[in-house]
């Protein structure tokens, strides 16, 4: 029999399909109310879950653990089940035992959402079926689609942690900043899980403006400067424009792109070196990259109110990314006003307050680690504000020429995830 820990949106997906597939499984979540025991009695109701504190007895008759990438690989369960000798194995590698399509695999610590959906739209825009998923919020094991002919899956640290076998015919780890250190020993681990995607990759795809990426002999190429050999994806600038190029032929001027920040040309040039991997038409790449808004809550335009730009980047939990939008904006704004704030995750916040100093005229400060920001902020004005609704307030009666939420943390300290923060903050500004 297997086991499937957790009832979040991994193990509701391994459970439809074990039952599917007839074999039994034992289903349980350390929660008493895991988020889809409603959905999970509704659609299946049959073993019931198991809920509540875990013992060994859950590991008795059991061959293989099917785990949730939530749960961390030093909980007691994990230990348990390895002091026994039985395989652990993620949903993603369930998934590509059962598979019969090529797999696209992009990880690391910020851009996979972005870069696995502008791949995926290059794909589908090519006329050619492709299913999306993974850590973007689709379960891998839901996409499973004999009419398929790719499968582009963001794929976590957490999942790859858990994953002994894949065959990705191709992808790509974006790059690689401190994040879920909470996780990991050191950066160090944190590094490894990010690069084992390349274990499993037959054509890998490497950033050469990454330093701890190796570059491998047989990888496809892209990096922010002037391309190095023929293959390689670049950039250069010319006469005040920038230009994407492949080698020495331009490809197109960024100014027809919809992303700004120069993190995002980086993000482009990964998934134009990837669709070439796999023999995509580049004129209709670029296509897909001029029609391409990007997500939601990923540096998001949301309305110019009274000659006020506001920004949702909600997707900013850690410092890098709230930084790359603070050097994006701060090109178009002057003394911008910036909503940061929530849950710290273990990273140096140094760089960050110099960016908050240097750009930010007023930091509207929310959530558990407002006071350590007020204590790092020297030049920007600082302002707690307890809820969204106060933060955004505030910052209509106070912001010069730009709102920016950009939260550089968590969001669990007083939303349900990312997205509920970013919406909260659009409909505090009438625009949802
Ligand atoms: N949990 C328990 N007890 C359990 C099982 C889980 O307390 O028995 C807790 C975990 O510690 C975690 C939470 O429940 O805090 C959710 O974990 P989960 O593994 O049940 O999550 P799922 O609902 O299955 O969603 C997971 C990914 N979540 C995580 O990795 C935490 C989703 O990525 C992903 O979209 C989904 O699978 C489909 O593949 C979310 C995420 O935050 C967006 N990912 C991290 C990130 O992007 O930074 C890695
Ligand atoms: P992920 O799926 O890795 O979290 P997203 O594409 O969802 O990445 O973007 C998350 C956050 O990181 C957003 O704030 C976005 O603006 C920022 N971001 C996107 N790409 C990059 C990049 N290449 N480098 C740094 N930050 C980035």
């Amino acid at each position: 029999m297997k086991l499937v820990l957790g009832l979040g949106m991994t193990g509701l997906s391994i459970v439809r399909f074990l039952s599917k597939h007839n074999i039994t499984y034992r289903l349980a979540d350390s929660r008493l109310q895991p988020p889809l025991l409603t959905d999970y009695l509704s659609e299946l109701s049959i073993p019931k879950p198991v809920l509540g504190g875990w013992t060994k007895a859950l590991l008795t008759d059991i061959d293989e653990v099917f785990i949730s990438p939530g749960i961390a690989q030093n909980e007691p369960i994990v230990i348990w089940a390895r002091e026994k000798n039985i395989p652990i194995t993620s949903d993603i590698e369930l998934f590509a035992r059962h598979v019969k399509a090529p797999i696209i695999g992009i990880t690391g610590s910020n851009g996979k959402s972005t870069v696995t959906q502008l791949l995926g739209e290059m794909i589908a825009n090519s006329g050619i079926k492709v299913a999306v998923g993974g850590n973007i919020g689709n379960p891998a094991l839901d996409c499973l689609n004999d009419k398929m002919k790719y499968y582009v899956l963001e794929l976590s640290s957490y999942q790859l942690d858990y994953i002994q076998h894949l065959n990705l015919l191709t992808g790509a780890v974006l790059n690689i900043t401190p994040d879920h250190l909470q996780r990991y020993a050191n950066f160090e681990e944190y590094t490894k899980s990010k690069l084992s995607l390349y274990q499993y990759c037959q054509h890998p795809v490497v950033n050469i403006d990454e330093p701890l990426i190796p570059i491998k002999t047989n990888a496809t190429r892209f990096g922010i400067n002037l391309p190095e050999q023929a293959g390689d994806f670049g950039t250069v600038a010319c006469h005040g424009s920038c230009f994407l190029l492949k080698g020495d032929k331009v490809l197109m001027d960024t100014k027809k792109i919809q992303l700004i920040g120069e993190h995002n040309i980086s993000n482009i040039l990964c998934a134009l070196a990837i669709g070439e991997q796999i023999g995509l038409d580049l004129n209709s790449m670029l296509q897909t990259i001029k029609c391409f808004k990007g997500l939601e809550h990923r540096l998001e335009w949301v309305v110019k109110k009274q000659g006020i730009d506001y920004y949702n980047d909600s997707k900013a939990t850690n410092a890098v990314a709230t930084i790359q939008a603070l050097k994006t904006l701060s090109k178009r704004h002057k003394n911008i006003t910036l909503i940061i704030g929530g849950i710290k995750k273990q990273e140096d916040w140094r760089v960050l307050l110099k960016h908050i100093d240097k750009n930010v005229a007023h930091a509207i400060l929310i959530g558990q680690s407002a006071q350590t920001l007020a204590n790092g902020i020297h030049q920007a004005q600082t302002t707690h504000a307890s809820s969204m609704q106060e933060a955004v307030a505030l910052s209509q009666k106070t912001a010069k020429t730009a709102v920016l939420l950009s939260p550089a943390c968590a969001s669990f300290d007083m939303f349900d995830n990312f997205e509920h923060r970013g919406q909260v903050f659009k409909k505090c500004l009438n625009y949802s």
